[in-house]
Formats: structure tokens, C-alpha cells, sequence
């Protein structure tokens, strides 16, 4: 049996690893690690649905998925990135306060995710000027694109 030690390591120099968080504070990120829920996702699953409430933030640990979303004119969602191992998403609802604005669709059979929920994100985020900016300037540019894209 794997050990919650071995879980809380193992986890923790994945995280070490995500670029996002390469400035956080060591003992910032153990309380990440503490706090972590991990979901597994077959392909075709969707992980966020456009329009839906959401509380949570993402880390892909194993896996891929699609984003999609709806736009003006087209009948079937366009599909705009793919994301790997070390990737991120859900942050723009829980930064602008807003529905979620795309769909993110598992693309690979026992895709693993890392979840934070939005208080321990807000922890994570606050605490760490740099990320907060950078991250609220990412989603300001994402809200562009989804304008040039003429998201519904
Ligand atoms: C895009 N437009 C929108 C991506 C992931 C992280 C960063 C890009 Cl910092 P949410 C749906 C999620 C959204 C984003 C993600 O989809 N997303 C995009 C776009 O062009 N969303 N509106 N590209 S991948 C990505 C930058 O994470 O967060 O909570 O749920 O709205």
C-alpha cells in the first residue's frame, strides 16, 4: 500500500515541478499538497461544463484534455487548445467571479487531475503576489480571445 507519505512526496515534486507555482513558498506548497483531491477521468468525459457554476481549480498530473467552447454562428462547441502533464484550468471562474467559460473534455483514458477548491486556491493565490497578477492578466487575455473568437 502506498503510503499518505509517500502520496504527500509524491505529489509535492509534481507540484515543484508545475511552472505556476515554481515561486510558492516550500511550506505553501505542503499545505497544497494537504489539502489536494485527485479525480480520474476516462476519455470523453467532460471535467467542466461552459455555463456551470464551479468551485474548483485543476492540475492535470497524468493525461490530456480539450477545451472547448460555443461561439456565434456555429452549432457544436469549436475546440481551442489542448492541455498536458503540468497544465492548468478552472481559474478564470474562480478569479472572475464568473460561470465557467469553456468546456474541458478528458482526450485520454486515466487522465488524473489534481482539484483545489476555491478557498484553499484563494489561500494558495493570495499569499503570492506574483501569481495573483499573473494570473489575473491571463484571464484578462483569455476574456480577449473569447471575444475575438465571438464566444456566446
Ligand atoms: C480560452 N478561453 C476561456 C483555456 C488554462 C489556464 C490558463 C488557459 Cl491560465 P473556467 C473553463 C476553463 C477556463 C480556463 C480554460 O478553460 N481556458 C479557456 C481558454 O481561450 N477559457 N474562456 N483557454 S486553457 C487555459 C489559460 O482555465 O476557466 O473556470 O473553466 O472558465
Amino acid at each position: 500500500m502506498r503510503t499518505t507519505q509517500a502520496r504527500h512526496e509524491e505529489y509535492f515534486s509534481f507540484l515543484r515541478s508545475v511552472s505556476l507555482l515554481q515561486g510558492l513558498p516550500e511550506e505553501k506548497l505542503a499545505k497544497v499538497v494537504d489539502c489536494l483531491e485527485v479525480d480520474y477521468f476516462e476519455k470523453g468525459e467532460y471535467i467542466i461544463r461552459e455555463g456551470e457554476e464551479g468551485n474548483t481549480f485543476f492540475i492535470i498530473a497524468k493525461g490530456e484534455v480539450i477545451v472547448t467552447q460555443s461561439t456565434e454562428g456555429l452549432a457544436e462547441p469549436q475546440e481551442i487548445k489542448t492541455l498536458g502533464v503540468g497544465d492548468y484550468f478552472g481559474e478564470k471562474a474562480l478569479i472572475s467571479e464568473d460561470v465557467r467559460s469553456a468546456n474541458i473534455i478528458c482526450s485520454e483514458n486515466d487522465t488524473h487531475c489534481l482539484v483545489v477548491d476555491r478557498d484553499n486556491f484563494n489561500q494558495m493565490v493570495g499569499t503570492y503576489e506574483e501569481l495573483q497578477s499573473y494570473l489575473k492578466e491571463y484571464v484578462e487575455e483569455l476574456s480577449r480571445s473569447d471575444e475575438r473568437r465571438n464566444a456566446l
